[in-house]
């Protein structure tokens, strides 16, 4: 997994690497309550999805091919694109599996102006804490096998910014990072 600065260029293709030389450690992402991982096998999925209390999963197909094999068209797809790609939150963990091909999670560092990105390969695993704000999408390749893994209740509705700045779990959450 590769970790850096965004370069907060927008007028640029959201799917382009928009690397900068400023490298993103492990342990600062952990500070930010994001953790790395990278699994070969799913056992190693399933171990942490036991400790951690996860129940159930499903795995997602993302690419063009595969939204026309469902019946959907470009358009469809480049607007999934871009709710993934919508600054986000959730109330609970996220975690994401990447199964085969490539995708970009972006969080927001400290001061929650700058986005880290992260791209992940196959057998990477990214843990999101409830409240950060995020956003996915994909690499120029347009294909991702991911699974995603839930709790019992699964609570995976985003909330965008900035109407997402007064709830609980992100308060929660910058009060957790800031501590
Ligand atoms: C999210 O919350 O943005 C996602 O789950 C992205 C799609 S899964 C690789
Ligand atoms: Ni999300």
């Amino acid at each position: 997994m590769k970790i850096y600065y965004h370069d907060n260029d927008d007028s640029a293709d959201k799917q382009l690497p928009h690397e900068t030389p400023e490298e993103v450690s492990a342990a600062e992402l952990q500070a930010l309550g994001v953790l790395a991982f990278h699994f070969d096998d799913v056992a190693s999925v399933d171990a942490l999805a036991r400790e951690r209390h996860y129940v159930s999963r499903d795995e997602v197909n993302i690419s063009p091919e595969a939204f026309a094999r469902g019946g959907a068209d470009a358009a469809a797809y480049a607007a999934k694109l871009d709710t993934f790609y919508a600054e986000h939150l959730h109330e609970d963990e996220e975690i994401r599996y990447i199964v085969d091909g490539a995708g970009y999670f972006d969080v927001r560092d400290r001061t929650q102006a700058r986005w880290i990105r992260a791209r992940l390969e196959r057998g990477d695993l990214l843990i999101l804490p409830a409240g950060i704000y995020h956003r996915f999408t994909l690499t120029t390749d347009n294909y991702v096998k991911a699974m995603r893994l839930f709790k019992e209740e699964p609570k995976w509705v985003a909330y965008n910014r900035p109407e997402a700045d007064a709830n609980a779990y992100r308060r929660e959450y910058l009060s957790e990072i800031e501590a």
